[in-house]
Protein backbone atom coordinates (compact mmCIF):
# COMPACT_ATOMS: atom_id res chain seq x y z
CA UNK A 1 0.00 0.00 0.00
CA UNK A 2 2.81 2.11 1.21
CA UNK A 3 4.63 1.53 -1.77
CA UNK A 4 1.93 2.17 -4.26
CA UNK A 5 1.67 5.44 -2.75
CA UNK A 6 4.96 6.17 -2.91
CA UNK A 7 4.81 5.00 -6.84
CA UNK A 8 1.94 7.71 -7.36
CA UNK A 9 3.97 10.66 -5.64
CA UNK A 10 6.98 9.89 -7.99
CA UNK A 11 4.45 9.85 -10.75
CA UNK A 12 2.77 13.40 -9.35
CA UNK A 13 6.47 14.90 -8.96
CA UNK A 14 7.27 13.58 -12.48
CA UNK A 15 3.92 15.54 -14.05
CA UNK A 16 4.78 18.42 -12.42
CA UNK A 17 8.37 18.84 -13.51
CA UNK A 18 6.97 18.37 -16.94
CA UNK A 19 4.37 20.87 -16.86
CA UNK A 20 7.35 23.06 -15.60
CA UNK A 21 9.68 22.55 -18.27
CA UNK A 22 6.64 23.61 -20.59
CA UNK A 23 6.32 26.34 -19.17
CA UNK A 24 9.87 27.46 -19.57
CA UNK A 25 9.72 26.68 -23.26
CA UNK A 26 7.16 29.15 -23.56
CA UNK A 27 8.92 31.95 -21.57
CA UNK A 28 12.06 31.94 -23.92
CA UNK A 29 10.52 31.97 -27.80
CA UNK A 30 12.17 29.26 -30.32
CA UNK A 31 12.79 30.63 -33.94
CA UNK A 32 9.58 30.08 -36.35
CA UNK A 33 9.84 26.87 -38.27
CA UNK A 34 8.54 26.91 -41.79
CA UNK A 35 7.96 23.72 -43.45
CA UNK A 36 7.50 23.21 -47.50
CA UNK A 37 4.31 21.00 -48.16
CA UNK A 38 4.13 21.15 -51.48
CA UNK A 39 5.04 20.31 -54.65
CA UNK A 40 7.16 17.85 -52.64
CA UNK A 41 10.87 17.96 -52.87
CA UNK A 42 12.65 16.98 -56.06
CA UNK A 43 9.15 16.46 -57.34
CA UNK A 44 8.85 17.00 -61.10
CA UNK A 45 5.96 19.21 -61.79
CA UNK A 46 4.24 20.01 -65.46
CA UNK A 47 4.10 23.43 -66.42
CA UNK A 48 2.63 25.08 -69.41
CA UNK A 49 0.66 28.64 -70.19
CA UNK A 50 -2.78 26.51 -68.85
CA UNK A 51 -1.02 24.67 -66.12
CA UNK A 52 0.52 26.49 -63.08
CA UNK A 53 1.54 25.02 -60.31
CA UNK A 54 0.82 25.63 -56.75
CA UNK A 55 3.41 25.90 -53.55
CA UNK A 56 2.34 25.68 -50.44
CA UNK A 57 3.99 25.94 -46.50
CA UNK A 58 2.99 26.47 -43.19
CA UNK A 59 4.85 28.14 -40.47
CA UNK A 60 5.13 27.44 -36.60
CA UNK A 61 5.72 29.90 -34.99
CA UNK A 62 5.77 29.86 -30.87
CA UNK A 63 5.78 33.79 -30.13
CA UNK A 64 4.76 35.04 -33.62
CA UNK A 65 5.37 39.05 -34.71
CA UNK A 66 4.06 40.72 -37.79
CA UNK A 67 5.82 39.59 -40.87
CA UNK A 68 7.31 39.33 -44.23
CA UNK A 69 7.35 36.49 -46.57
CA UNK A 70 9.16 35.92 -48.67
CA UNK A 71 8.97 33.28 -51.55
CA UNK A 72 12.04 32.93 -54.13
CA UNK A 73 12.45 31.01 -56.84
CA UNK A 74 15.80 30.49 -58.31
CA UNK A 75 17.59 28.11 -61.07
CA UNK A 76 20.88 28.66 -59.02
CA UNK A 77 20.77 27.02 -55.31
CA UNK A 78 22.56 29.53 -53.98
CA UNK A 79 19.54 32.03 -54.97
CA UNK A 80 21.90 34.64 -56.26
CA UNK A 81 19.55 35.76 -59.34
CA UNK A 82 16.18 34.76 -58.35
CA UNK A 83 13.90 34.66 -60.97
CA UNK A 84 10.61 35.17 -59.36
CA UNK A 85 10.49 36.80 -55.55
CA UNK A 86 6.68 37.11 -54.08
CA UNK A 87 6.32 38.51 -50.74
CA UNK A 88 3.28 39.32 -48.79
CA UNK A 89 3.15 40.54 -44.82
CA UNK A 90 1.10 38.72 -42.68
CA UNK A 91 -0.27 39.82 -38.57
CA UNK A 92 1.12 38.39 -35.68
CA UNK A 93 -2.25 36.84 -35.23
CA UNK A 94 -2.09 34.83 -38.01
CA UNK A 95 1.67 34.16 -39.44
CA UNK A 96 0.04 31.60 -42.04
CA UNK A 97 -2.34 34.39 -43.53
CA UNK A 98 -0.25 33.35 -46.67
CA UNK A 99 0.53 30.24 -47.02
CA UNK A 100 -0.26 29.27 -50.86
CA UNK A 101 1.13 30.73 -53.89
CA UNK A 102 0.47 29.66 -57.71
CA UNK A 103 2.22 32.50 -60.38
CA UNK A 104 1.02 32.79 -63.71
CA UNK A 105 4.48 31.16 -64.99
CA UNK A 106 5.07 29.12 -67.12
CA UNK A 107 8.53 27.33 -65.64
CA UNK A 108 10.47 26.33 -69.08
CA UNK A 109 11.55 26.43 -71.43
CA UNK A 110 13.89 24.47 -71.23
CA UNK A 111 11.51 22.20 -69.78
CA UNK A 112 13.09 19.63 -67.51
CA UNK A 113 15.23 22.54 -65.88
CA UNK A 114 15.84 22.30 -62.65
CA UNK A 115 14.44 24.68 -59.89
CA UNK A 116 15.04 25.80 -55.97
CA UNK A 117 12.53 27.34 -54.36
CA UNK A 118 12.61 28.71 -50.23
CA UNK A 119 10.40 30.90 -47.75
CA UNK A 120 11.79 33.40 -45.52
CA UNK A 121 9.92 35.50 -42.98
CA UNK A 122 11.53 38.52 -41.19
CA UNK A 123 11.44 38.04 -37.36
CA UNK A 124 13.12 40.80 -34.62
CA UNK A 125 15.94 38.58 -34.71
CA UNK A 126 16.52 38.48 -38.68
CA UNK A 127 15.26 36.70 -41.45
CA UNK A 128 14.67 32.78 -40.83
CA UNK A 129 14.71 30.63 -44.21
CA UNK A 130 13.27 27.43 -44.98
CA UNK A 131 15.12 24.64 -46.17
CA UNK A 132 15.41 24.60 -49.98
CA UNK A 133 13.71 22.38 -51.87
CA UNK A 134 14.15 21.54 -55.66
CA UNK A 135 11.43 20.69 -58.56
CA UNK A 136 12.00 19.72 -62.03
CA UNK A 137 9.58 21.33 -64.71
CA UNK A 138 8.32 19.76 -67.68
CA UNK A 139 6.12 20.83 -70.76
CA UNK A 140 2.93 18.41 -70.51
CA UNK A 141 2.28 15.76 -73.94
CA UNK A 142 -0.10 18.43 -76.39
CA UNK A 143 0.16 15.80 -79.16
CA UNK A 144 -1.91 18.19 -81.37
CA UNK A 145 0.65 21.14 -80.77
CA UNK A 146 -1.99 24.20 -80.16
CA UNK A 147 -1.12 24.85 -76.73
CA UNK A 148 -3.45 23.48 -74.91
CA UNK A 149 -1.92 20.20 -72.96
CA UNK A 150 -3.98 17.14 -73.49
CA UNK A 151 -4.96 16.62 -70.33
CA UNK A 152 -6.91 20.08 -70.31
CA UNK A 153 -7.54 19.83 -74.49
CA UNK A 154 -11.53 19.66 -75.22
CA UNK A 155 -10.24 18.17 -79.10
CA UNK A 156 -6.74 16.60 -78.25
CA UNK A 157 -6.07 15.34 -81.71
CA UNK A 158 -7.30 18.66 -83.64
CA UNK A 159 -5.62 21.50 -83.52
CA UNK A 160 -8.40 24.09 -82.14
CA UNK A 161 -6.14 26.54 -79.81
CA UNK A 162 -9.90 28.24 -79.30
CA UNK A 163 -10.95 25.49 -77.43
CA UNK A 164 -14.78 26.67 -78.69
CA UNK A 165 -17.26 24.45 -77.58
CA UNK A 166 -20.62 25.95 -78.66
CA UNK A 167 -22.83 23.27 -76.96
CA UNK A 168 -20.84 23.04 -73.57
CA UNK A 169 -20.34 19.46 -73.57
CA UNK A 170 -16.30 19.57 -72.94
CA UNK A 171 -16.14 18.03 -76.57
CA UNK A 172 -14.42 20.72 -78.79
CA UNK A 173 -16.59 21.91 -81.94
CA UNK A 174 -13.31 20.85 -83.77
CA UNK A 175 -13.71 17.14 -83.88
CA UNK A 176 -17.75 17.39 -83.08
CA UNK A 177 -19.98 17.69 -86.12
CA UNK A 178 -22.24 20.31 -86.26
CA UNK A 179 -25.66 19.46 -86.36
CA UNK A 180 -27.26 22.91 -85.02
CA UNK A 181 -28.77 24.79 -87.34
CA UNK A 182 -28.74 28.65 -87.32
CA UNK A 183 -31.47 30.69 -85.80
CA UNK A 184 -32.74 33.43 -88.35
CA UNK A 185 -35.76 35.59 -87.83
CA UNK A 186 -37.09 38.65 -90.27
CA UNK A 187 -39.09 41.02 -88.81
CA UNK A 188 -42.04 42.96 -90.64
CA UNK A 189 -41.71 46.50 -92.27
CA UNK A 190 -42.86 49.19 -94.22
CA UNK A 191 -41.53 50.93 -97.38
CA UNK A 192 -41.99 53.32 -99.46
CA UNK A 193 -42.20 53.61 -102.96
CA UNK A 194 -39.08 55.96 -104.39
CA UNK A 195 -37.62 55.26 -101.25
CA UNK A 196 -34.57 53.02 -99.86
CA UNK A 197 -35.91 49.56 -98.13
CA UNK A 198 -34.70 48.63 -94.87
CA UNK A 199 -35.52 45.20 -93.36
CA UNK A 200 -33.78 43.89 -90.33
CA UNK A 201 -32.98 40.50 -89.29
CA UNK A 202 -31.54 38.72 -86.27
CA UNK A 203 -29.26 35.98 -87.76
CA UNK A 204 -26.62 33.65 -86.31
CA UNK A 205 -25.09 30.71 -85.50
CA UNK A 206 -24.21 28.58 -82.04
CA UNK A 207 -20.71 28.50 -83.60
CA UNK A 208 -20.78 32.01 -84.80
CA UNK A 209 -20.47 31.96 -88.23
CA UNK A 210 -23.00 32.39 -90.81
CA UNK A 211 -23.79 33.54 -94.42
CA UNK A 212 -26.79 34.79 -96.04
CA UNK A 213 -29.29 35.07 -98.47
CA UNK A 214 -31.44 38.06 -97.98
CA UNK A 215 -34.18 38.59 -100.65
CA UNK A 216 -37.74 40.48 -101.45
CA UNK A 217 -40.52 39.18 -103.25
CA UNK A 218 -44.13 40.15 -104.39
CA UNK A 219 -46.72 37.46 -104.78
CA UNK A 220 -43.62 34.74 -105.64
CA UNK A 221 -41.91 37.54 -108.24
CA UNK A 222 -38.70 37.95 -107.04
CA UNK A 223 -38.10 42.00 -106.03
CA UNK A 224 -34.48 42.12 -105.17
CA UNK A 225 -31.78 39.86 -103.48
CA UNK A 226 -28.22 39.84 -101.78
CA UNK A 227 -25.86 37.21 -100.93
CA UNK A 228 -23.61 37.52 -98.15
CA UNK A 229 -20.58 35.44 -97.72
CA UNK A 230 -19.61 33.37 -94.83
CA UNK A 231 -19.07 36.09 -91.71
CA UNK A 232 -19.11 36.13 -87.88
CA UNK A 233 -22.59 36.60 -86.40
CA UNK A 234 -23.60 34.73 -82.87
CA UNK A 235 -27.45 34.02 -82.44
CA UNK A 236 -29.50 36.93 -81.66
CA UNK A 237 -27.07 39.21 -83.61
CA UNK A 238 -29.62 42.23 -85.70
CA UNK A 239 -28.66 43.23 -89.14
CA UNK A 240 -30.18 45.87 -91.18
CA UNK A 241 -30.06 45.42 -95.02
CA UNK A 242 -31.01 48.22 -97.12
CA UNK A 243 -31.74 48.12 -101.16
CA UNK A 244 -29.09 49.74 -103.22
CA UNK A 245 -31.54 51.73 -105.07
CA UNK A 246 -34.89 53.00 -104.05
CA UNK A 247 -37.79 51.40 -104.48
CA UNK A 248 -39.38 52.15 -108.33
CA UNK A 249 -42.49 54.52 -107.90
CA UNK A 250 -43.69 52.06 -110.67
CA UNK A 251 -44.20 49.44 -107.94
CA UNK A 252 -47.62 48.06 -106.96
CA UNK A 253 -48.69 48.58 -103.65
CA UNK A 254 -49.11 45.88 -101.27
CA UNK A 255 -47.83 43.24 -98.80
CA UNK A 256 -44.76 41.95 -99.42
CA UNK A 257 -42.36 39.31 -98.42
CA UNK A 258 -39.35 39.64 -97.08
CA UNK A 259 -37.28 36.98 -96.48
CA UNK A 260 -33.47 36.00 -95.30
CA UNK A 261 -31.72 31.90 -95.23
CA UNK A 262 -28.21 31.42 -92.99
CA UNK A 263 -26.18 28.50 -93.41
CA UNK A 264 -23.40 27.86 -91.15
CA UNK A 265 -20.55 26.45 -91.99
CA UNK A 266 -21.56 22.68 -92.29
CA UNK A 267 -24.26 23.49 -94.13
CA UNK A 268 -27.17 23.68 -92.09
CA UNK A 269 -29.44 26.56 -92.36
CA UNK A 270 -32.84 28.04 -91.75
CA UNK A 271 -35.04 30.56 -93.28
CA UNK A 272 -37.21 33.30 -92.00
CA UNK A 273 -40.23 35.41 -93.94
CA UNK A 274 -42.43 38.75 -92.54
CA UNK A 275 -44.86 40.51 -94.63
CA UNK A 276 -43.33 43.76 -95.95
CA UNK A 277 -45.86 46.35 -96.45
CA UNK A 278 -45.34 48.53 -99.21
CA UNK A 279 -47.27 51.86 -100.03
CA1 LIG B 1 -3.36 20.16 -77.55
CA1 LIG C 1 -6.72 20.55 -79.58
CA1 LIG D 1 -19.03 20.55 -77.77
Amino acid sequence: MIRGLVGAASALVLLLLAVLANTAGARTSSAPVITLLAPGNHATIQSSASIFPTFKWSIAWDAPETTTIVVQFSKDPSFSLPDDVESHVCPATNVNCWDSLSIGKVWGPPYGSVWYWRVSLTTSAGVVFSPIWTFTAVNPPDRDHDGVPDAKDNCPKVKNPDQADSNHDHVGDACQPDHVAPQVRVSPGTGRRGQTLFMTVRAGDDRGTIRMRVWVSYKGHLLMQQYFPLSPSHVGQQHTFYSQQPLPAALPAGVYQACAKAWDRAGNNAQSCAAYHIS
